[in-house]
C-alpha cells in the first residue's frame, strides 16, 4: 500500500502560517530556510514610506464620467478562467473575455463556435475522458498569466496569450474582437504555469512552463516512482498555435520570460530537488534558473536530435547532457518570478524563500554556453530586499519594483546600484518601500514588460484584502492597488476589490489596441455555420427565417434586428436535435442581442453582425418561449418567440 493517501508531514497550521504570517511561521519550511530568512531580518532598509492618499494625486487618477482611460489593463483571473479588461487609471472593469470557463452570459462553452475553439486543440485522451463524464469540454481553468504579442520588443496589438494551469492548456485571444480563437492542450507537460511570448524579433514562439513533474510517458506504467519523472518546457508556434518543440528539463518549472535579443528564454525552478513533499522541495540550498538557447534547440531539431512523444519533437535538455540546449544557473532556493528588464540586459529572479533578487546579465550567457564559464558568473547582483520577493516590474528608467509577499510591501530599487553593491561598492540600491494591503504577488507597471516602459502607473496585486472592505463572509475579495509612480515615489490612489483570483496583469497604452465595433461578416469564427448554411441553401447574411429538417436534426436559421427575431415560432418533435443559428443583422455600435431558450439551459450573445449557434436535444414536449437576453430596445421584452415540442408519436 505504498501509494495510499500520503501526508505531507506539515501541519495545516504551519502551512497557513507560512502563507499569511511572518517569518517565524516559515519555520515549517525547515531550519535552513530560517537561516536564509534570518539574514533578512537585519537588512538595513531605506525609510518605509506609508502610502499617502493625497488628494492631488487622487485627482490625477480621477476620470470624470464619460472620460476615457489612457491605458488598457489586461487581467488574468486565476481559477475563474477568464481574462478581464480594465481601464487604467480608473480601475473600472470594462469587459470579461471567457476563455477556459463556461460563461452564462455569452454562451462560451455552449455555442458551437466556442465549442470548436475549446475542442479542436484537445487530445483524444481528454476527449475520451470527458465523454466518459458526459461532457465535451472542461468548464474550469486556472488562468495566471496573460501577455500580449510583441514585434521588436513592443506590444503589437494582435493577440493575448494565456495559460491554464488546471488543465494544461495555452490559449490565444484575438484583440480585434476580444474573443479566444485558439485553445491548445499541451502534450507531455503537466500544469502549464509560467507563460511568455517571445519579444524579439517578434512573437514567433509562446513559451510555456510545465510546473508538475511526471513520467515521460504517462500511461499508468510508472506511478509512484519520482526518480523517473521529467518536466517539459514548451515552445508554441504563435501564428499556428501548434507546439513547435519541447525541451525535457531537470527540476520543475515555475515562471518564464524571454530576452530582447531573441536568443534566450528562461525559467525558474523551485523544485530542482525533484521532491514530492514540502520538506523535500525546500531541502536544497539552491535551486536554479534554466536558460534555453533557442538557436541551438532549433539546430538540434533540424539535425534530428529529438525523440517524438505524442506527436511532439522533444529535445533532451536535462542536466549532464553535455549539449548546448540548456544551462542551469544556481540561485537561492525556491525562486519564483522571472522578469526581463527593458534595459535588455538584466533578468531579475525573485528569491521567494530568500530575501534576495538574483540579477542575471544576459550578455554573459554566451560565455556559459560556449566558453565553459561558471554558470554563477552571470549573476551580477543579488540585493537583499526584504521577505518573500515574488515578482519584479520596471519603470524603464533603471529602477525595479519588487513585491515582498511576507512583508506586505513593494520595494523600489535601482538595478545599476545593486550591481555596484555586488561588486563591492558601498551603495544602497533600495530607494523606498511602500506598504501594500496585503501579501502582494504579481505587480505591473505601465508598458513595463516592453521597450516602451514608461514608469507612470503601478499595480500591486494583493492576495489578501482582510480588513480593507466591508465583510462579505468567509471568502474575501483580493485587493489590487493602483499607485502613481513619480520618480521613485509611489502614491496609493485606489483600492480595487476583485474576485478570484487575478494573478497577473499588463498595462497597455490605448494607442496599441484597436478593436472593432462590429464583427466582419466574413469572420472565421462562424465558418462552420456558414458552410452548413450554404449546404442548406440559406444566406445567413440576409434576413433568414428557414427551418431545415434533416432526419432527426433540425436547423433553425434566424436573424435579429431590434426588436424582433425573424421567426416567431417553430415546431420540432420530442427527441429532435435542434440547432439554432442566429445572425444579428444590426450593425449599430453596442446593439447586441442575445438568444435564450427558456427552461433549456441555452443562451448566447449576439454582438453586432455576429452569427452564433447552439445545439440541444428537445427532450421535453411543450411550449417554450425563447427571448432576447440582452437589453436592446424599448421593446426588448417583446423580442421573443415560441418553440413547440410535439410529443413522440403525435
Ligand atoms: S505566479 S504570485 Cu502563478 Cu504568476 Cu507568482
Ligand atoms: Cu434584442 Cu433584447
Ligand atoms: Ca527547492
Amino acid at each position: 500500500m505504498s501509494n495510499d493517501v500520503k501526508k505531507s508531514g506539515i501541519s495545516r497550521r504551519g502551512l497557513l502560517g507560512a502563507t499569511a504570517g511572518g517569518a517565524a511561521a516559515l519555520g515549517a519550511m525547515g531550519a535552513s530556510r530560517m537561516a536564509l530568512l534570518g539574514g533578512a531580518a537585519g537588512v538595513a532598509t531605506a525609510a518605509v514610506t506609508a502610502p499617502t492618499t493625497a488628494k492631488a494625486a487622487a485627482a490625477s487618477s480621477h476620470l470624470a464620467p464619460g472620460e476615457l482611460d489612457e491605458y488598457y489593463g489586461f487581467w488574468s483571473s486565476g481559477q475563474t478562467g477568464e481574462v478581464r479588461i480594465l481601464g487604467i487609471p480608473s480601475m473600472r472593469e470594462f469587459m470579461r473575455i471567457p476563455v477556459f470557463n463556461r460563461c452564462s452570459a455569452t454562451g462560451w462553452g455552449q455555442t458551437n463556435e466556442s465549442l470548436k475553439v475549446l475542442t479542436e486543440g484537445m487530445s483524444e485522451r481528454t476527449k475520451n475522458y470527458l465523454a466518459a463524464n458526459g461532457k465535451k469540454v472542461h468548464d474550469n481553468g486556472d488562468l495566471h498569466h496573460v501577455h500580449m504579442s510583441f514585434t521588436e520588443g513592443k506590444y503589437d496589438g494582435r493577440f493575448l496569450f494565456m495559460n491554464d494551469k488546471a488543465n494544461t492548456r495555452v490559449a490565444r485571444v484575438r484583440l480585434d474582437v476580444m474573443k479566444a480563437d485558439k485553445i491548445l492542450e499541451i502534450p507531455n507537460a503537466k500544469a502549464i504555469h509560467g507563460l511568455r511570448p517571445q519579444k524579439w524579433p517578434r512573437t514567433n514562439y509562446v513559451f510555456a512552463n510545465g510546473e508538475d513533474e511526471g513520467p515521460m510517458v504517462n500511461d499508468g506504467q510508472i506511478l509512484d516512482d519520482p526518480s523517473q519523472y521529467v518536466n517539459f518546457y514548451t515552445a508554441i508556434d504563435a501564428d499556428k498555435m501548434e507546439v513547435a518543440w519541447q525541451v525535457m528539463v531537470s527540476g520543475n518549472l515555475d515562471n518564464t520570460d524571454a530576452d530582447y535579443d531573441g536568443k534566450y528564454a528562461f525559467s525558474t525552478s523551485y523544485n530542482s530537488e525533484m521532491g514530492i513533499s514540502l520538506p523535500e522541495m525546500t531541502e536544497a540550498e539552491r535551486d536554479h534558473v534554466v536558460v534555453f538557447n533557442l538557436a541551438e534547440i532549433e539546430k538540434g531539431i533540424a539535425a534530428g536530435d529529438f525523440i517524438e512523444l505524442n506527436g511532439v519533437k522533444v529535445i533532451d535538455g536535462r542536466k549532464g547532457q553535455n549539449k548546448d540546449y540548456t544551462r542551469y544557473i544556481p540561485v537561492p532556493n525556491n525562486p519564483h518570478g522571472c522578469n526581463m528588464a527593458p534595459d535588455k540586459i538584466h533578468l531579475c529572479i525573485a528569491g521567494k524563500l530568500s530575501p534576495t533578487v538574483s540579477v542575471i546579465d544576459v550578455r554573459k550567457l554566451d560565455a556559459v554556453f560556449y566558453e565553459g564559464a561558471d554558470p554563477r558568473s552571470v549573476v551580477v547582483a543579488e540585493p537583499e530586499l526584504g521577505l518573500g520577493p515574488l515578482h519584479t516590474a520596471f519603470d524603464g528608467k533603471g529602477n525595479a519594483l519588487t513585491t515582498l509577499f511576507l512583508d506586505s510591501q513593494v520595494v523600489i530599487w535601482n538595478i545599476e546600484d545593486a550591481v555596484r553593491a555586488y561588486a563591492g561598492e558601498n551603495v544602497d540600491p533600495i530607494r523606498s518601500k511602500v506598504d501594500v494591503h496585503y501579501q502582494p504577488g504579481h505587480n505591473s507597471t505601465s508598458m513595463g514588460e516592453t521597450l516602451e516602459a514608461d514608469g507612470k502607473w503601478f499595480i500591486s496585486m494583493n492576495k489578501f484584502s482582510k480588513d480593507r472592505f466591508l465583510n462579505v463572509g468567509p471568502l474575501k475579495p483580493e485587493n489590487e492597488q493602483l499607485f502613481s509612480l513619480d520618480g521613485t515615489n509611489l502614491t496609493l490612489l485606489h483600492d480595487s476589490p476583485t474576485f478570484a483570483e487575478p494573478h497577473d496583469s499588463i498595462i497597455v497604452h490605448r494607442s496599441v489596441v484597436n478593436p472593432r465595433n462590429a464583427w466582419d461578416r466574413n469572420d472565421p469564427m462562424w465558418a462552420d455555420a456558414r458552410a452548413q448554411a450554404e449546404k442548406d441553401g440559406v444566406n445567413i447574411d440576409e434576413w433568414a427565417d428557414t427551418i431545415i429538417r434533416d432526419g432527426n436534426k433540425v436547423r433553425v436559421y434566424m436573424s435579429s434586428v431590434a426588436p424582433a427575431f425573424s421567426i416567431e415560432s417553430f415546431t420540432v418533435k420530442e427527441g429532435d436535435e435542434v440547432t439554432v443559428i442566429i445572425t444579428n443583422l444590426d450593425d449599430i455600435d453596442d446593439l447586441t442581442h442575445g438568444f435564450c431558450m427558456g427552461d433549456h439551459g441555452v443562451a448566447m450573445e449576439l454582438a453586432p453582425q455576429a452569427t452564433a449557434s447552439a445545439t440541444f436535444v428537445a427532450a421535453k414536449p411543450g411550449v417554450y418561449w425563447y427571448y432576447c437576453q440582452w437589453f436592446c430596445h424599448a421593446l426588448h421584452m417583446e423580442m421573443r418567440g415560441r418553440m413547440f415540442v410535439e410529443p413522440k408519436g403525435a
